[in-house]
């Protein structure tokens, strides 16, 4: 089989951000855009020589074409092995299991996550690590560096390999083994949450519904929750991963899972019901009546934790990103244990994780996982949730009600401006930073700032600093606001605006979210000067 290379000339636009390079699918089919991009990645992995190799994705449009195109150059590049999913498909958190339990030198992970797909939507290729996690910075900068000074790549001529069929097969030297995207998982699953106690649920009559927005988690969520688990026929909705999610927009939030949303708070509700993303690493949780925002769903994970078997040791901590609320805080000081804060993005988890300094972690961006891998596990928080649920025979709703009860309440919301002209955004962020000195102590809607600063982390394992990871005020009141600008948009720049204010009293855990935050949402859009930089006056979701 003939190697050949082939002469290129960069790209400028290939740096990765918060969760590797995304952009639209048109961007992606430029002659040579996908090949410049695996080879600046292929340029970096040390010792890729004979070793193994993850590829898999989430099965939007584009990925059938973009799996065959890794294929081949992984040959091309000397790689040893090619996992890879039946039908190029795998979830984030199973591409992290399979990496680690193969002993992988790291993964191709094909996705845009929670983006829109289709053909006018969105593609994207990340890196993970051999520890199964996301490339750090240092790793994408390079990467980014590599690319904007490419000159050829190479890659085999062959044939497209028969995804469809699991089972060993060879591209020129290269040993290419399809695999069952679910059965790894399913197996480390079943390690960490206790499965018959979940399966006596479903069989006293414990009804659900899991929907998975025409993703990948689909098919996990058929194979655990109904063949394994016992969850009824049906409890699992858009179960069939599409090109284009079928036109949903795969961000398990109240706005986009509106079906979910609007069953869980009417009269036919079944006891629980959850979402996931378009690459299945985000969760979302309702109970009967009730959202459980994700900052929430973290706190209380930690604190039932050891009621599932992976984790009856107890936890050596827990770490969130900083615009997630301070409700874990409370739990790990509760506790006694490890408590991080880091910045936004799962790849700031892994030398925690690794170091042993944490057990559970999550974000504000329904993203919860453990140290069972090295991303967040959408199916995985809403095994554990059922696991609690098991054995604490309680409705979930009373569960998050007594965990305020026992901690306080953190109501919180985010604000997203979409699609914001790039300079003003800037703009506004710059303004907001030059601003920081003079706002202690100052009034805004009613509240007053405390102390306010740009966060930036010192990664206590590898002395790391990454700076400029978002503006936070505090406010005397005990509320927050938090600015930052997205990392994974693909059209202009998206605001984040992320609000919370805790409330101690339990006679006044039960007041509308919008109410509690409206001081706060009024301050920060008086600092920050929402509506006149953005021209806009309204967020585009709120979540
Ligand atoms: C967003 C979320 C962040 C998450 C990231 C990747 O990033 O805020 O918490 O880790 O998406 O999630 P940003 O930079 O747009 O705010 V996923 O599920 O899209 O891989
Ligand atoms: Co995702």
């Amino acid at each position: 089989m003939v190697t050949t290379s082939i002469p290129t000339t960069p790209f400028s636009d290939q740096r990765p951000g918060t969760s590797g390079l995304r952009k639209k699918v048109t961007v992606f089919q430029q002659p040579r855009y996908v090949e410049n991009f695996i080879q600046a990645i292929f340029d970096n992995v040390e010792g890729a020589q004979g070793s193994t190799l993850v590829i898999g994705g989430d099965g939007r449009y584009f990925n059938d074409v973009v799996v065959q195109t890794a294929i081949r150059m992984a040959a091309a590049h000397g790689f040893g092995r090619v996992l890879v999913g039946q039908r190029g498909l795998l979830s984030t958190p199973a591409a992290s299991c399979v990496i680690r339990k193969h002993k992988a030198i790291g993964g191709l992970v094909l996705s845009a996550s929670h983006n829109p797909g289709g053909p006018d939507g969105d593609f994207g290729i990340k890196f993970n690590m051999s520890h199964g996690g996301p490339a750090p910075e240092s790793f994408t900068e390079a990467v980014f560096k590599r690319a904007t000074a490419i000159t050829e790549y190479r890659i085999v001529d062959a044939p497209d390999i028969d995804l469809s069929r699991i089972g060993p097969t060879k591209v020129g030297e290269m040993n290419v083994e399809v695999i069952d995207p679910v059965a790894d998982y399913a197996e480390l699953m079943e390690q960490l949450v206790d499965f018959g106690k979940i399966a006596d649920l479903f069989r006293s009559g414990f009804r659900m519904r899991f929907d998975a927005l025409s993703a990948i988690t689909g098919p996990y969520a058929k194979a655990i929750l109904e063949n394994r688990l016992g969850a009824p026929a049906g409890t699992v909705v858009n179960g069939e991963p599409k090109p284009d999610f079928g036109g949903h927009h795969p961000d398990p939030n109240p706005v986009h899972a509106h079906d979910l949303m609007d069953l869980m708070l009417g009269p036919d509700a079944p006891d629980f019901g959850a979402a996931s993303d378009g690459d299945g690493d985000r969760n979302m949780i309702v109970a009967r009546g009730l959202f459980v925002t994700p900052s929430d769903s973290l706190a209380i994970l930690a604190s039932h934790a050891h009621l599932a078997p992976g984790y009856a040791k107890g936890l050596a901590g827990v770490a969130r990103s900083m615009p997630t609320s301070r409700a874990a805080d409370r739990v790990a000081k509760k506790l006694g244990i490890n408590f991080f804060e880091t910045p936004t993005g799962w790849k700031f988890f892994a030398n925690l994780l690794d170091a042993g300094l944490i057990t559970l972690c999550g974000e504000e961006s329904a993203g919860t996982g453990s140290n069972h891998i090295r991303e967040k596990d959408g199916l995985w928080a809403v095994l554990l949730w059922l696991n609690i649920l098991a054995v604490t025979k309680k409705p979930a709703d009373q569960i998050v009600r007594e965990h305020w009860a026992a901690f306080g309440r953190d109501y919180y919301t985010r604000h997203d401006y979409e699609e914001l002209e790039t300079a003003p955004a800037n703009e506004l962020m710059e303004t907001l930073r030059k601003k920081l000195p003079a706002l202690p102590g100052q009034r805004f809607g009613g509240l007053t700032v405390q102390s306010c600063d740009d966060f930036a982390y010192t990664d206590p394992v590898d002395g790391s600093i990454t700076p400029k990871q978002g503006i936070r005020i505090l406010f005397e009141e005990d509320a927050r606001a938090v600015f930052r600008l997205s990392g994974t948009g693909t059209s202009g720049a998206t605001l984040r605006v992320y609000l919370e204010r805790f409330e101690p009293d339990t006679n006044r855990h039960d007041l509308p979210t919008a109410d509690v935050l409206a001081p706060v949402v009024q301050a920060a859009n008086e600092i920050a000067e929402i509506a006149a930089r953005t021209g806009r006056n309204e967020p585009s979701v709120i979540t």
